[in-house]
């Protein structure tokens, strides 16, 4: 790909990519193309190895082999900063890190150094701002020295990102999912200017959570939306059946599928309220990830979703350990929309 970043700079005044899911027998002929900016892969790794293509270790559910890609109209570079992979356009970075966490230093060290790496790359190539990131965790829920692998990474990032300034208020959407390979796997989103970060009046703020959760709060944010002239991008964190900051409807998924749901209709609201993002009901969502906890039936979460969102946003589903051990699903949502008068300033 080298440096010919042929690329019109009327091509990115509004969204600098779209995501869609597609067939991953497409996987070739997509890394063929020049306007890929990255795409994801789920389930065995593949011996490709590309700065565009991540692979998430997790199974996908349901039959299908399904990628994400973001297309971009414009011809990424892609390159190595330490060890970060990236590929970026000129108004946005996405890169990876991946690495194996062993037990000196652990997981609260390697936490910390994959985001200082993270962050200098950013610095390096001139993207200062986060919008979202994505972390895979290998044995998430096992104990190290006495603290659970999660809360020890909660520790690190933590203590990593509240070096930069204004940290709170920059804090990002996130998911933090288990997977059971070795690797640790955390790929991010980043531009030049920061988004808003967004948070869910039904929901404690994670970085306020109690310190029962971890030592150190997670450090993410409910959704991050990102204006890209008159469109949008709303960046929906893994969201789960947490009200307040206690989890609801411990063993039962469709009840927690329910409260997942209001979550998210939640942050919907809140974005058109307070930006004016252009969505009224879940239906008009781009795109959905939902992570099934390993025993929890996927055909009818199928069947309940379909009948609060019609069965018209494509979903895809994953296997995965969800963060805390009585949450049996999660979803995450992308969506590209219109920016309007916000609600409150019209005085709604
Ligand atoms: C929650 O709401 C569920 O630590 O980055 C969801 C998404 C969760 C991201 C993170 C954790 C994280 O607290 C867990």
């Amino acid at each position: 790909m080298g440096n010919n970043r042929r690329q019109r700079v009327s091509d990115c005044l509004n969204s600098p990519f779209q995501v869609r899911y597609e067939n991953a027998a497409r996987l070739q002929t997509l890394l063929n193309e020049e306007g890929l900016l990255a795409v994801i892969s789920f389930g065995q790794e593949h011996e490709t190895k590309d700065a565009r293509l991540v692979t998430v270790e997790l199974p996908e559910l349901g039959g299908n082999s399904t990628l994400e890609v973001w297309h971009t109209p414009c011809s990424p570079e892609t390159g190595y900063v330490g060890e970060i992979r990236y590929s970026r356009t000129d108004t946005v970075l996405f890169g990876y890190i991946q690495f194996e966490v062993s037990r000196v230093p652990g997981m609260e060290q390697a936490t910390y150094d994959a985001y200082r790496a993270i962050l200098a790359c950013q610095q390096h190539l001139g993207y200062p701002y986060l919008l979202r990131t994505w972390n895979y965790l290998s044995d998430i829920h096992r104990e190290e020295d006495g603290l659970e692998r999660y809360r020890a990474f909660c520790l690190g990032r933590h203590r990593i990102l509240e070096t930069t300034p204004d940290f709170e208020r920059h804090l990002v959407a996130a998911t933090a999912m288990g997977t059971r390979t070795s690797q640790v796997l955390i790929y991010f989103l980043a531009a030049h200017e920061p988004g808003f970060r967004l948070e869910n009046p039904r929901q404690v703020s994670a970085f306020r959570y109690p310190s029962h959760y971890a030592p150190r709060s997670p450090s993410f944010s409910r959704a991050t939306l990102k204006p890209w002239g008159a469109e949008a991008h709303l960046y929906i964190s893994g969201t789960a059946s947490i009200v307040g900051h206690e989890t609801r409807h411990v063993d039962n998924p469709l009840a927690q599928l329910d409260e997942t749901l209001n979550n998210l209709q939640s942050l919907a609201d809140n974005a058109r309220r307070l930006h004016g993002l252009a969505i009224q009901s879940l239906d008009e969502l781009s795109l959905l990830k939902v992570y099934l906890r390993q025993g929890v039936e996927m055909a009818p979460i199928v069947q309940c979703l379909q009948r609060r969102l019609g069965g018209r946003v494509p979903a895809l589903f994953l296997q995965g350990d969800v963060c805390r051990n009585d949450l049996l699903l999660e979803i995450e949502a992308f969506h590209a929309g219109i920016l309007g008068i916000p609600e409150k300033a019209l005085g709604g």
